[in-house]
């Protein structure tokens, strides 16, 4: 990491992608909050290097939250929090804006509605680090709720994935069901809801079963490993506008490289939420 640590200078709407120099994303070894921003790096087609910190507890008091992600960009500084990073590459690279006002705006707002997915699977769901955050009563409220008319705070995954799939469909009237919000199919949204989505998705049924025993749970987190697979294989069934999305967005080749190597990261993204 730069010394530049506190400075963050001369940024311009007019300087471009092109301009930025190689930027460097720091980030864990973890598919959470670093992925979507290498997805949009990857499919923006950015001179980017991924770095995974070597020595965290020096690093954390340097970086502008005390988190990662963290994106180093030469002659600017660091830029802190995943959603500002996604809006920021957004600013500089047109494929990652999306087409028009319209796209942009469909892009952000994904990207948004993502992100509330994000906080509730970390409030609830299992992770590498920490299991049982909540009561079974809430860990299944939370997966299998789908009404919609619920505040915000209470409401349940699939009610979350039925707004989703409203604004797919509405995408789809204009560019048909082609598994695209915007003509591109890689703008920051796409890029930030690819990688909820992906989170969800496993061959293993998500359980919530608290007298798993602990070498259970090792040894089915070791069958889990791999970053290509995650919780629920069936969470989008019902939702046949976010599986197309979901399924396409996967194929392309730099998601594919991003899934199973990492991109430019030294190594791929292991696995984060676990059932
Ligand atoms: N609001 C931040 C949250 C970032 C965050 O929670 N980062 C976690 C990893 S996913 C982190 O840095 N944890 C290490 C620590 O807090 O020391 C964002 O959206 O980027």
């Amino acid at each position: 990491m730069s010394s530049c640590f506190s400075c963050f200078s001369g940024m311009t709407r007019s300087q471009t992608s092109k301009d930025l120099g190689k930027v460097k994303l720091h980030y864990f070894n973890v598919f959470a909050k670093g992925p979507a921003i290498a997805l949009a790096l990857h499919h923006g087609n950015l001179d980017w290097e991924g770095e995974f910190p070597s020595a965290w507890k020096d690093m954390k008091p340097q970086t502008p939250f005390g988190e990662l992600p963290v994106l180093e960009v030469p002659g600017q500084g660091l830029i802190g929090q995943e959603a500002a990073i996604l809006h920021y590459l957004a600013l500089k690279e047109p494929l990652l804006a999306g087409a028009d006002d319209e796209e942009m705006v469909t892009s952000f707002q994904i990207l948004g509605a993502a992100e509330d997915i994000y906080q509730k699977l970390s409030k609830y769901q299992n992770t590498i680090g920490v299991v049982d955050k909540c009561s079974l009563e809430q860990l299944s409220a939370f997966w299998d709720s789908a009404d919609e008319s619920k505040h915000a705070r209470e409401r349940g995954l699939n009610a979350h994935l039925a707004f989703l799939e409203k604004f797919y469909m509405k995408a789809a009237q204009r560019l048909g069901n082609a598994g695209k919000f915007t003509k591109k199919g890689i703008s920051i949204g796409e890029c930030k809801l690819f990688t909820v989505l992906h989170c969800l998705v496993a061959p293993f049924k998500y359980r919530s079963d608290r007298t798993l025993r602990t070498e259970q749970r090792a040894s089915l987190r070791t069958e889990r490993s791999d970053a290509t697979v995650m919780i629920k294989p069936t969470v989008l069934e019902h939702f046949q506008g976010l599986s197309t999305f979901y399924n396409r967005f996967k194929s392309l080749e730099k998601t594919q490289d991003i899934l199973q190597n990492g991109g430019r990261f030294p190594g791929p993204f292991k696995q984060y939420f676990i059932a």
